[in-house]
């Protein structure tokens, strides 16, 4: 094995993450065909090339008959993937009900959806039984494929128990845990029924990684109230063993964004793109159709700029591509509805005969549009009410020429960006006419500070620090035991 540059890997890494970053569809008995997934972690990791790496995890689809897990685990394995197999029943209560109706909106502020809390909250015991059940079933594929000297790195919210199990069966192995949601507030934290499980069950890890200092904080400070345990500047520590915690940003693969505008296919998407939009400022949101994302704020206060702006009417045009996840969730559903309501009052008040304000797409976009349509922006609109970084804004910025600028609401581009409340909508359909109007010098000192951050903040050194953090972090531990 050898690592793109013809190096030889530093180490064998095991991602373990609810989904492969491959989805399967199935198109005979046993055939398969396997399509990359949209989406910030399979984004992240797919920059990371220092490691032997194979990922574990879940194909998104349920797979009953043996013959058809034989094929697919055979076809997964050319991507270096191993498949886990959930039933139908698992994934709705666990997947469904545990991870996307519990624990993603917690941890993003936003409660329970309202009219569902009572029977959330009687469902509650069973969702978590399959959460555990699930985590213990991803325990068993890796205990079944680790290798001595092996890192396994365990992520995000739908693994939290992950580390438990794996430590209970061989304490020696390097475990880390990276959540790439906020970690809230421990008042927020201390409303789940099984808050301390899952802290103790994390804790079970050597390194646990957050996005962000904020997070990192806020999860000492849950386990010492939720706890009663004792937080060191280094991290937790629980009858003298410790947990060390940590941020650590994540990044993009910024070269493949960059090395792919020089491909004739993106080359000629641009040109089309431009010819498209030749007397029009091109505006861009580009989000999993998620609440989180704040599309139907974003498309509102996009409404309020075009009110307040009549000159722009003709000259502006926002492209918002809109990725469905987690269509069979109903709250999703009703986003998906909320935000075409919205797309088409607003087309049908400002368009004309011949153009419409929005684009709205339903789909994920692949690579090569994506790096053209980013490479055409004149400003793009990020406006997560929460997320814990948020890849798209990086993107963006990779694909720009020195002479774009932009709006949005990035915590580490804060200097380059314009940074708003995506909850004013007042204030951001401001900022979108502070963006479109600004100064070519103004976009220029702007951008270079975003595109040194994005360049040097790479998936890779992301990757890179944590897996030597979690090396060494190993090797501490060992240390202070002999003495
Ligand atoms: P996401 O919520 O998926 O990630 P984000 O960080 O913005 O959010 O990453 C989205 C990724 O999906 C980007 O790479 C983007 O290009 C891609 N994508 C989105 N919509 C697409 C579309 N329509 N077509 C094609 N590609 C599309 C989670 C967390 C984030 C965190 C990341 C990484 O919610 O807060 O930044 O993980 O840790």
């Amino acid at each position: 094995w050898e690592t793109p540059d013809g190096k030889p890997f530093r180490q064998r890494l095991l991602v373990v993450a609810n989904r492969l970053p491959v989805s399967a569809v199935r198109r005979g008995k046993e055939s398969w065909s396997l399509e990359i997934s949209a989406g910030g972690l399979v984004s992240a990791l797919l920059g990371v090339k220092e490691f032997e790496a194979r990922w574990i995890g879940w194909a998104g689809v349920n797979v009953p008959d043996e013959a058809g897990q034989r094929a697919l685990t055979k076809a997964l394995a050319e991507k270096r993937c191993i498949p886990v197999f959930l039933d139908e029943e698992i994934v709705h209560q666990y997947y469904n009900g545990y991870c996307n109706n519990i624990l993603w909106p917690l941890f993003h502020y936003l409660g329970l959806p309202q009219e569902d809390r009572l029977a959330t909250t009687r469902s509650f015991q069973s969702q978590f039984a399959a959460y555990v059940k699930a985590n213990e079933m991803f325990a068993a594929v890796v205990n079944q494929h680790y290798q001595e000297g092996d890192v396994v790195w365990c992520h995000d919210y739908h693994l939290m128990f992950l580390p438990k199990c794996l430590k209970e069966h061989n304490s020696d192995m390097k475990v880390g845990w990276f959540l790439h949601t906020p970690f809230p507030s421990s008042e927020i934290h201390r409303t789940l029924p099984s808050r301390s499980k899952l802290l103790h069950a994390v804790l079970a890890a050597d390194l646990v990684g957050f996005h962000t200092y904020d997070y990192a904080r806020h999860f000492v400070s849950a386990c010492t109230r939720i706890l009663g345990l004792e937080g060191t500047p280094e991290g937790v520590e629980d009858q003298g063993r410790l947990t060390r915690v940590a941020a650590f940003p994540i990044g993009i693969d910024s070269d493949r964004f960059i090395r792919a505008l020089e491909f004739p296919l993106v080359r000629e998407h641009i040109r089309e793109l431009k010819e498209t939009f030749a007397d029009r400022k091109v505006m861009l949101g580009v989000d999993r159709l998620d609440m989180i994302k704040g599309i139907p704020q974003k498309i509102l206060a996009f409404e309020k700029f075009l009110e307040e702006n009549p000159t722009w009417h003709d000259k502006v045009v926002l492209l918002q591509i809109a990725v469905p996840t987690r269509t069979d969730v109903p709250e999703y559903q009703k986003l998906t509805s909320q935000v075409h309501e919205i797309v088409g009052r607003i087309n049908g008040r400002f368009g004309t005969l011949t153009a419409v304000p929005i684009h709205h797409l339903d789909r994920s976009l692949d690579f090569p549009a994506l790096c053209a349509l980013y490479a055409v922006t004149d400003v793009a609109l990020v406006t997560s009410l929460r997320d814990g970084m948020n890849l798209v804004s990086y993107e963006f910025v990779a694909c720009q020429d020195a002479k774009k600028g932009f709006a949005g609401a990035a915590q580490s581009l804060g200097a380059g960006a314009i940074l708003v409340n995506p909850w004013n909508i007042t204030e951001v359909a401001t900022s979108i006419g502070t963006a479109l109007n600004m100064s070519a010098e103004e976009r220029e000192k702007r951008h270079r500070h975003n595109f040194a951050h994005v360049t040097t903040h790479t998936a890779q050194e992301w990757a890179e620090t944590f897996v030597s953090e979690l090396n060494d972090t190993v090797v501490e531990a060992q240390q202070r035991t002999k003495q």
